[in-house]
Protein backbone atom coordinates (compact mmCIF):
# COMPACT_ATOMS: atom_id res chain seq x y z
CA UNK A 1 0.00 0.00 0.00
CA UNK A 2 1.43 3.22 -0.83
CA UNK A 3 0.91 5.48 2.61
CA UNK A 4 0.76 9.33 1.67
CA UNK A 5 -1.40 10.40 4.77
CA UNK A 6 -0.90 9.58 8.39
CA UNK A 7 -1.35 11.24 11.65
CA UNK A 8 1.31 11.06 14.67
CA UNK A 9 2.12 11.88 17.93
CA UNK A 10 4.56 14.14 19.40
CA UNK A 11 5.75 15.23 22.73
CA UNK A 12 8.50 17.53 23.53
CA UNK A 13 10.39 16.73 26.63
CA UNK A 14 9.57 18.59 30.07
CA UNK A 15 12.14 21.05 31.59
CA UNK A 16 14.10 19.58 34.25
CA UNK A 17 12.75 20.93 37.96
CA UNK A 18 14.91 23.32 39.92
CA UNK A 19 16.21 22.42 42.99
CA UNK A 20 15.50 23.63 46.50
CA UNK A 21 19.24 23.12 48.26
CA UNK A 22 21.36 25.25 50.37
CA UNK A 23 25.46 25.38 51.19
CA UNK A 24 25.51 24.11 54.44
CA UNK A 25 22.66 22.57 56.71
CA UNK A 26 19.08 22.86 55.34
CA UNK A 27 18.06 24.96 58.91
CA UNK A 28 21.28 27.49 58.55
CA UNK A 29 19.44 29.91 57.06
CA UNK A 30 22.97 31.83 56.29
CA UNK A 31 24.15 29.06 54.45
CA UNK A 32 22.77 30.40 51.11
CA UNK A 33 21.11 28.54 48.30
CA UNK A 34 22.53 25.99 46.19
CA UNK A 35 19.69 24.73 44.03
CA UNK A 36 20.73 24.69 40.89
CA UNK A 37 18.10 24.83 37.47
CA UNK A 38 16.63 21.99 35.54
CA UNK A 39 18.22 21.21 31.95
CA UNK A 40 15.95 22.15 29.03
CA UNK A 41 13.70 19.52 27.51
CA UNK A 42 14.36 17.63 24.12
CA UNK A 43 12.88 19.33 21.08
CA UNK A 44 11.48 17.04 18.48
CA UNK A 45 12.37 18.18 15.23
CA UNK A 46 11.33 16.45 11.70
CA UNK A 47 14.24 16.32 9.26
CA UNK A 48 14.26 15.69 5.51
CA UNK A 49 15.53 12.48 4.51
CA UNK A 50 16.04 12.60 0.42
CA UNK A 51 16.82 8.65 0.94
CA UNK A 52 13.11 8.44 2.12
CA UNK A 53 10.38 8.49 -0.27
CA UNK A 54 7.34 7.87 1.74
CA UNK A 55 5.53 7.59 4.81
CA UNK A 56 5.79 3.89 5.19
CA UNK A 57 8.23 4.13 8.18
CA UNK A 58 5.40 5.58 10.33
CA UNK A 59 3.06 2.43 9.98
CA UNK A 60 4.34 1.18 12.87
CA UNK A 61 6.03 4.37 14.86
CA UNK A 62 3.98 6.82 15.82
CA UNK A 63 4.48 7.98 18.90
CA UNK A 64 7.49 10.42 19.33
CA UNK A 65 8.46 11.41 22.77
CA UNK A 66 12.16 13.36 23.60
CA UNK A 67 13.41 13.02 26.56
CA UNK A 68 12.53 15.44 29.80
CA UNK A 69 15.81 17.70 30.85
CA UNK A 70 17.74 16.78 34.18
CA UNK A 71 16.42 18.32 37.46
CA UNK A 72 18.96 20.91 38.90
CA UNK A 73 21.54 20.06 41.64
CA UNK A 74 22.84 20.90 44.93
CA UNK A 75 25.67 22.48 45.02
CA UNK A 76 23.96 25.25 42.23
CA UNK A 77 24.90 22.47 39.29
CA UNK A 78 22.19 22.99 36.42
CA UNK A 79 20.47 19.88 35.13
CA UNK A 80 21.95 18.96 31.72
CA UNK A 81 19.52 19.77 28.89
CA UNK A 82 17.67 16.75 26.97
CA UNK A 83 18.46 16.05 23.35
CA UNK A 84 16.41 16.46 20.57
CA UNK A 85 15.06 14.00 18.88
CA UNK A 86 15.03 13.97 15.24
CA UNK A 87 12.44 12.56 13.16
CA UNK A 88 13.26 11.74 9.59
CA UNK A 89 10.70 12.35 6.98
CA UNK A 90 10.85 12.04 3.12
CA UNK A 91 10.85 15.28 0.97
CA UNK A 92 7.20 16.59 0.01
CA UNK A 93 6.12 15.96 3.49
CA UNK A 94 3.62 18.74 4.80
CA UNK A 95 2.89 19.05 8.59
CA UNK A 96 0.06 19.87 9.86
CA UNK A 97 -1.84 20.70 13.70
CA UNK A 98 -4.17 17.41 13.13
CA UNK A 99 -6.70 19.48 15.69
CA UNK A 100 -6.95 22.73 12.95
CA UNK A 101 -5.29 22.04 9.83
CA UNK A 102 -2.99 24.38 10.90
CA UNK A 103 0.07 24.00 8.63
CA UNK A 104 3.67 24.20 10.61
CA UNK A 105 5.73 22.87 8.05
CA UNK A 106 6.24 22.30 4.28
CA UNK A 107 9.47 20.07 4.31
CA UNK A 108 11.34 19.74 0.89
CA UNK A 109 14.76 20.00 0.53
CA UNK A 110 16.97 17.17 2.23
CA UNK A 111 18.01 18.51 5.51
CA UNK A 112 15.41 21.05 6.07
CA UNK A 113 14.71 20.72 9.65
CA UNK A 114 11.06 22.19 11.36
CA UNK A 115 10.72 22.00 15.32
CA UNK A 116 7.15 20.65 15.44
CA UNK A 117 6.98 20.46 19.18
CA UNK A 118 9.57 22.52 21.35
CA UNK A 119 10.88 21.57 24.96
CA UNK A 120 10.19 23.07 28.09
CA UNK A 121 12.54 25.16 29.35
CA UNK A 122 14.11 23.99 33.09
CA UNK A 123 12.89 25.10 36.30
CA UNK A 124 14.73 27.54 38.12
CA UNK A 125 16.78 26.98 41.33
CA UNK A 126 16.26 28.37 43.80
CA UNK A 127 19.81 30.80 43.71
CA UNK A 128 17.80 32.40 41.55
CA UNK A 129 15.06 33.41 43.99
CA UNK A 130 17.68 34.74 46.16
CA UNK A 131 17.06 38.72 47.19
CA UNK A 132 18.47 40.94 49.77
CA UNK A 133 14.83 40.47 51.38
CA UNK A 134 15.12 36.69 51.23
CA UNK A 135 18.57 35.64 51.00
CA UNK A 136 17.44 31.60 51.79
CA UNK A 137 14.36 30.85 49.77
CA UNK A 138 12.61 27.88 49.71
CA UNK A 139 11.54 28.62 46.23
CA UNK A 140 12.08 26.50 42.97
CA UNK A 141 10.25 25.91 39.66
CA UNK A 142 9.27 22.75 37.95
CA UNK A 143 10.38 22.67 34.72
CA UNK A 144 8.44 23.39 32.09
CA UNK A 145 5.94 21.06 30.37
CA UNK A 146 6.74 20.35 26.66
CA UNK A 147 4.73 21.33 23.74
CA UNK A 148 2.75 18.32 23.05
CA UNK A 149 0.44 17.89 19.72
CA UNK A 150 -0.81 15.54 17.11
CA UNK A 151 -0.37 16.23 13.59
CA UNK A 152 -0.79 14.84 10.55
CA UNK A 153 1.61 14.48 7.88
CA UNK A 154 0.94 14.17 4.20
CA UNK A 155 3.35 13.28 1.45
CA UNK A 156 2.80 14.90 -2.09
CA UNK A 157 4.32 12.72 -4.01
CA UNK A 158 5.77 13.77 -7.54
CA UNK A 159 6.06 10.35 -9.48
CA UNK A 160 9.26 10.12 -11.04
CA UNK A 161 7.86 8.01 -13.80
CA UNK A 162 4.52 8.12 -15.49
CA UNK A 163 2.37 5.66 -17.00
CA UNK A 164 0.73 7.20 -20.38
CA UNK A 165 -1.06 5.63 -22.93
CA UNK A 166 -4.39 4.15 -23.97
CA UNK A 167 -7.70 3.23 -22.20
CA UNK A 168 -7.30 -0.20 -21.42
CA UNK A 169 -4.03 -1.04 -22.74
CA UNK A 170 -2.98 -2.70 -19.56
CA UNK A 171 -1.12 0.96 -17.41
CA UNK A 172 -2.82 -0.02 -13.88
CA UNK A 173 -1.86 -4.20 -14.55
CA UNK A 174 1.45 -3.04 -15.10
CA UNK A 175 2.12 -1.12 -11.52
CA UNK A 176 0.15 -3.88 -10.34
CA UNK A 177 2.85 -6.20 -10.75
CA UNK A 178 5.96 -3.99 -10.57
CA UNK A 179 4.94 -2.71 -6.75
CA UNK A 180 2.87 -2.93 -4.10
CA UNK A 181 0.15 -0.88 -5.30
CA UNK A 182 -3.15 -2.43 -6.15
CA UNK A 183 -4.94 -0.19 -8.78
CA UNK A 184 -8.50 -1.32 -10.07
CA UNK A 185 -7.98 -3.25 -13.86
CA UNK A 186 -10.85 -3.64 -15.75
CA UNK A 187 -11.38 -4.79 -19.48
CA UNK A 188 -13.57 -1.41 -19.64
CA UNK A 189 -12.15 1.56 -20.37
CA UNK A 190 -11.64 4.34 -17.87
CA UNK A 191 -10.71 2.05 -15.09
CA UNK A 192 -8.50 4.25 -13.30
CA UNK A 193 -10.42 7.35 -12.58
CA UNK A 194 -7.17 9.07 -10.81
CA UNK A 195 -3.43 8.90 -10.66
CA UNK A 196 -2.30 5.41 -8.61
CA UNK A 197 1.26 5.77 -7.41
CA UNK A 198 3.76 2.54 -6.49
CA UNK A 199 7.08 2.43 -5.30
CA UNK A 200 9.15 0.48 -7.74
CA UNK A 201 12.22 -1.83 -6.19
CA UNK A 202 14.22 -2.76 -9.20
CA UNK A 203 16.37 -5.74 -8.71
CA UNK A 204 19.89 -3.66 -9.16
CA UNK A 205 18.51 -1.97 -6.63
CA UNK A 206 17.33 1.23 -7.64
CA UNK A 207 13.69 2.65 -6.74
CA UNK A 208 11.19 5.22 -8.12
CA UNK A 209 7.53 6.06 -7.93
CA UNK A 210 5.80 5.15 -10.82
CA UNK A 211 2.21 6.55 -11.53
CA UNK A 212 -0.17 5.04 -13.65
CA UNK A 213 -2.60 7.10 -15.39
CA UNK A 214 -6.00 7.60 -16.29
CA UNK A 215 -6.52 6.71 -20.31
CA UNK A 216 -5.58 9.37 -22.58
CA UNK A 217 -7.97 9.65 -25.76
CA UNK A 218 -8.27 12.14 -29.21
CA UNK A 219 -8.78 15.56 -27.34
CA UNK A 220 -7.36 14.89 -23.98
CA UNK A 221 -5.71 17.76 -23.86
CA UNK A 222 -8.91 19.72 -25.39
CA UNK A 223 -10.44 18.29 -22.11
CA UNK A 224 -12.12 15.30 -23.88
CA UNK A 225 -12.58 11.92 -21.45
CA UNK A 226 -11.09 12.57 -18.08
CA UNK A 227 -8.42 15.16 -19.95
CA UNK A 228 -6.81 17.83 -18.58
CA UNK A 229 -6.68 16.79 -14.99
CA UNK A 230 -4.27 14.60 -14.88
CA UNK A 231 -2.31 15.86 -17.44
CA UNK A 232 -0.90 17.58 -14.90
CA UNK A 233 0.51 14.95 -13.38
CA UNK A 234 1.55 13.77 -15.96
CA UNK A 235 3.71 17.28 -16.52
CA UNK A 236 5.80 16.51 -13.01
CA UNK A 237 7.13 12.81 -14.15
CA UNK A 238 10.27 13.20 -15.69
CA UNK A 239 10.49 9.42 -17.42
CA UNK A 240 7.09 8.67 -19.39
CA UNK A 241 6.38 4.95 -20.34
CA UNK A 242 4.15 5.15 -23.57
CA UNK A 243 2.01 1.82 -23.01
CA UNK A 244 0.61 0.30 -26.15
CA UNK A 245 -1.33 -2.88 -27.08
CA UNK A 246 -0.08 -4.75 -29.40
CA UNK A 247 -2.54 -7.45 -29.30
CA UNK A 248 -4.92 -4.71 -31.32
CA UNK A 249 -8.07 -7.05 -29.37
CA UNK A 250 -9.45 -3.65 -29.48
CA UNK A 251 -9.91 -3.11 -32.70
CA UNK A 252 -7.23 -0.65 -32.61
CA UNK A 253 -3.90 -0.05 -34.87
CA UNK A 254 -0.65 0.21 -32.40
CA UNK A 255 0.82 3.24 -34.86
CA UNK A 256 -2.01 5.11 -34.84
CA UNK A 257 -2.11 5.02 -31.31
CA UNK A 258 1.49 5.80 -30.68
CA UNK A 259 0.93 8.95 -32.51
CA UNK A 260 -2.53 9.70 -31.40
CA UNK A 261 -0.96 9.79 -27.53
CA UNK A 262 2.41 11.98 -28.40
CA UNK A 263 0.17 14.52 -30.18
CA UNK A 264 -2.28 15.09 -26.92
CA UNK A 265 0.85 15.14 -25.14
CA UNK A 266 2.39 17.56 -27.44
CA UNK A 267 -0.61 19.45 -27.74
CA UNK A 268 -0.90 19.67 -23.91
CA UNK A 269 2.61 21.12 -23.65
CA UNK A 270 5.30 20.89 -25.98
CA UNK A 271 7.28 20.11 -23.05
CA UNK A 272 6.09 16.73 -22.46
CA UNK A 273 7.65 15.56 -25.89
CA UNK A 274 11.14 16.26 -24.55
CA UNK A 275 10.70 13.82 -21.93
CA UNK A 276 12.44 10.58 -21.88
CA UNK A 277 10.16 8.70 -23.64
CA UNK A 278 10.27 4.62 -23.52
CA UNK A 279 7.77 2.41 -25.73
CA UNK A 280 6.34 -0.44 -23.98
CA UNK A 281 4.55 -2.87 -25.98
CA UNK A 282 2.18 -4.67 -23.79
CA UNK A 283 0.03 -7.66 -24.13
CA UNK A 284 2.60 -9.80 -25.99
CA UNK A 285 1.23 -12.79 -24.93
CA UNK A 286 -1.74 -12.46 -27.21
CA UNK A 287 -1.43 -14.21 -30.73
CA UNK A 288 -1.37 -11.53 -33.06
CA UNK A 289 1.48 -9.18 -30.98
CA UNK A 290 4.07 -10.71 -32.57
CA UNK A 291 2.89 -9.60 -36.11
CA UNK A 292 1.38 -6.24 -35.13
CA UNK A 293 4.77 -5.52 -33.06
CA UNK A 294 7.15 -6.67 -36.49
CA UNK A 295 4.34 -3.99 -38.41
CA UNK A 296 4.42 -1.27 -36.01
CA UNK A 297 8.69 -1.24 -35.59
CA UNK A 298 8.83 -1.38 -39.38
CA UNK A 299 6.75 1.79 -39.94
CA UNK A 300 8.47 3.51 -36.94
CA UNK A 301 11.37 3.43 -38.64
CA UNK A 302 10.65 4.13 -41.88
CA UNK A 303 9.17 7.27 -40.39
CA UNK A 304 12.26 7.92 -38.69
CA UNK A 305 10.98 7.67 -35.18
CA UNK A 306 13.72 6.96 -32.71
CA UNK A 307 12.48 5.60 -29.32
CA UNK A 308 13.32 2.80 -27.16
CA UNK A 309 11.41 -0.08 -27.00
CA UNK A 310 10.16 -3.30 -24.54
CA UNK A 311 7.96 -5.86 -24.89
CA UNK A 312 6.31 -7.12 -22.55
CA UNK A 313 3.36 -8.89 -20.97
CA UNK A 314 1.90 -7.16 -18.01
CA UNK A 315 -0.69 -10.54 -17.36
CA UNK A 316 2.04 -12.90 -17.54
CA UNK A 317 4.54 -10.92 -16.34
CA UNK A 318 7.12 -10.99 -18.90
CA UNK A 319 9.91 -8.62 -19.47
CA UNK A 320 9.41 -6.51 -16.52
CA UNK A 321 13.00 -6.64 -15.13
CA UNK A 322 14.57 -5.53 -18.29
CA UNK A 323 12.19 -2.62 -18.90
CA UNK A 324 12.21 -1.39 -14.96
CA UNK A 325 16.38 -1.71 -15.11
CA UNK A 326 16.15 0.50 -18.20
CA UNK A 327 13.66 2.89 -16.30
CA UNK A 328 15.60 3.40 -13.10
CA UNK A 329 19.15 4.12 -15.37
CA UNK A 330 17.02 6.47 -17.69
CA UNK A 331 15.90 8.42 -14.70
CA UNK A 332 19.66 8.62 -13.21
CA UNK A 333 20.41 11.12 -15.49
CA UNK A 334 17.23 12.80 -16.77
CA UNK A 335 16.81 16.30 -15.66
CA UNK A 336 16.06 17.27 -11.92
CA UNK A 337 12.70 19.70 -11.84
CA UNK A 338 12.60 21.37 -8.91
CA UNK A 339 10.02 20.16 -6.68
CA UNK A 340 6.60 21.80 -6.76
CA UNK A 341 7.25 23.67 -10.05
CA UNK A 342 4.11 25.56 -10.00
CA UNK A 343 3.31 25.59 -6.11
CA UNK A 344 6.13 27.53 -5.51
CA UNK A 345 4.76 30.98 -6.99
CA UNK A 346 1.61 30.40 -5.46
CA UNK A 347 2.07 29.36 -1.85
CA UNK A 348 4.64 31.23 0.14
CA UNK A 349 6.92 27.84 1.29
CA UNK A 350 7.71 29.27 4.66
CA UNK A 351 9.16 27.24 7.75
CA UNK A 352 6.82 27.71 10.57
CA UNK A 353 7.84 27.33 14.27
CA UNK A 354 5.60 26.21 15.97
CA UNK A 355 4.19 28.19 18.59
CA UNK A 356 1.86 27.18 21.26
CA UNK A 357 -0.99 29.56 21.45
CA UNK A 358 -0.26 31.51 24.54
CA UNK A 359 -4.10 32.17 25.64
CA UNK A 360 -4.80 33.98 28.60
CA UNK A 361 -6.86 32.47 31.64
CA UNK A 362 -10.43 32.06 31.28
CA UNK A 363 -12.92 31.95 34.28
CA UNK A 364 -15.98 29.52 33.98
CA UNK A 365 -18.47 28.08 37.03
CA UNK A 366 -19.20 24.32 37.17
CA UNK A 367 -22.81 23.15 38.36
CA UNK A 368 -21.59 22.85 42.10
CA UNK A 369 -20.30 26.49 42.29
CA UNK A 370 -16.55 25.31 41.82
CA UNK A 371 -14.76 27.94 39.74
CA UNK A 372 -12.54 26.56 37.10
CA UNK A 373 -9.61 28.88 36.10
CA UNK A 374 -8.59 27.54 32.67
CA UNK A 375 -5.83 28.24 30.10
CA UNK A 376 -2.20 27.73 29.52
CA UNK A 377 -0.76 30.09 30.80
CA UNK A 378 -2.47 29.42 34.77
CA UNK A 379 -2.23 26.13 34.28
CA UNK A 380 1.34 26.05 33.29
CA UNK A 381 2.16 28.08 36.14
CA UNK A 382 0.81 25.46 38.32
CA UNK A 383 2.67 22.58 36.57
CA UNK A 384 5.90 24.64 37.51
CA UNK A 385 5.18 25.24 41.06
CA UNK A 386 7.22 23.24 43.72
CA UNK A 387 4.23 22.54 45.94
CA UNK A 388 7.12 20.88 48.63
CA UNK A 389 7.66 24.40 49.86
CA UNK A 390 5.25 26.80 51.49
CA UNK A 391 7.22 29.80 49.56
CA UNK A 392 6.86 27.94 46.60
CA UNK A 393 3.47 27.76 47.00
CA UNK A 394 2.85 31.51 48.12
CA UNK A 395 5.02 32.84 44.52
CA UNK A 396 2.24 30.84 42.86
CA UNK A 397 -0.41 32.72 44.07
CA UNK A 398 1.14 36.17 44.09
CA UNK A 399 1.55 35.22 40.28
CA UNK A 400 -2.36 34.52 40.30
CA UNK A 401 -3.09 37.95 41.61
CA UNK A 402 -0.63 39.79 39.38
CA UNK A 403 -2.31 37.76 36.61
CA UNK A 404 -5.62 39.86 37.82
CA UNK A 405 -7.18 36.41 38.30
CA UNK A 406 -7.97 37.53 42.17
CA UNK A 407 -9.45 39.98 41.27
CA UNK A 408 -11.71 38.58 38.28
CA UNK A 409 -13.16 35.81 40.44
CA UNK A 410 -14.13 38.20 43.24
CA UNK A 411 -15.95 40.76 40.41
CA UNK A 412 -17.97 37.36 39.29
CA UNK A 413 -18.95 36.69 42.87
CA UNK A 414 -16.79 34.75 44.49
CA UNK A 415 -16.07 34.61 48.14
CA UNK A 416 -14.24 33.25 50.66
CA UNK A 417 -14.29 29.34 51.03
CA UNK A 418 -15.22 28.68 47.88
CA UNK A 419 -13.59 26.16 45.63
CA UNK A 420 -11.18 26.90 43.05
CA UNK A 421 -9.92 24.77 40.78
CA UNK A 422 -6.64 24.93 38.28
CA UNK A 423 -5.85 21.92 35.96
CA UNK A 424 -6.41 19.17 39.01
CA UNK A 425 -5.46 21.21 41.77
CA UNK A 426 -8.00 22.43 43.76
CA UNK A 427 -7.70 25.19 46.71
CA UNK A 428 -10.40 27.73 48.72
CA UNK A 429 -10.15 31.37 47.93
CA UNK A 430 -9.66 33.42 50.24
CA UNK A 431 -11.10 36.94 50.02
N1 LIG B 1 -3.59 -10.51 -22.53
C1 LIG B 1 -3.22 -9.51 -21.79
N2 LIG B 1 -4.12 -8.72 -21.20
C2 LIG B 1 -3.69 -7.70 -20.45
C3 LIG B 1 -2.32 -7.42 -20.26
N3 LIG B 1 -2.21 -6.35 -19.47
C4 LIG B 1 -3.46 -5.95 -19.16
N4 LIG B 1 -4.36 -6.77 -19.74
C5 LIG B 1 -5.82 -6.67 -19.65
O1 LIG B 1 -6.27 -5.47 -20.23
C6 LIG B 1 -7.40 -4.96 -19.54
C7 LIG B 1 -7.15 -3.53 -19.10
O2 LIG B 1 -6.13 -3.50 -18.16
P1 LIG B 1 -5.86 -2.25 -17.21
O3 LIG B 1 -4.58 -2.51 -16.54
O4 LIG B 1 -7.04 -1.95 -16.38
O5 LIG B 1 -5.68 -1.13 -18.31
P2 LIG B 1 -5.43 0.45 -18.12
O6 LIG B 1 -4.50 0.88 -19.16
O7 LIG B 1 -5.06 0.72 -16.72
O8 LIG B 1 -6.89 1.01 -18.43
P3 LIG B 1 -7.61 2.38 -17.95
O9 LIG B 1 -7.40 2.49 -16.48
O10 LIG B 1 -9.02 2.19 -18.28
O11 LIG B 1 -6.97 3.47 -18.71
C8 LIG B 1 -7.65 -5.88 -18.35
O12 LIG B 1 -8.65 -6.78 -18.69
C9 LIG B 1 -6.31 -6.61 -18.21
O13 LIG B 1 -6.45 -7.89 -17.66
C10 LIG B 1 -1.37 -8.28 -20.91
O14 LIG B 1 -0.15 -8.15 -20.81
N5 LIG B 1 -1.88 -9.29 -21.66
MG1 LIG C 1 -5.94 1.79 -15.34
Amino acid sequence: MFLDQVKVSVKAGKGGDGMVAFRREKYIPDGGPAGGDGGLGGDVVFVVDEGLRTLMDFRYNRHFRAEHGENGMSKGMHGRGAKTLFVKVPPGTIVKEADNGRMIADLVEHGQEAVVARGGRGGRGNIRFASPRNPAPEIAENGEPGDELDVELELKVLADVGLVGFPSVGKSTLLSVVSQARPKIGAYHFTTLVPNLGMVQTEDGHSFVLADMPGLIEGASQGVGLGIEFLRHIERTRVLLHVIDMSGVEGRDPVEDYYTINKELEEYDLKLRERPQIVVANKMDMPESEENLKKFKKEMADAGEEFELFEISALSQKGLNQLMNRTAAILETAPQFPLYEEETEKEERVLYKFTPENKEYMITREPDGTWVVSGDKVVKLYQMTNFQFDESIMRFSRQLRGMGIDQELRDKGAKGGDTVRIDDFEFDFVE
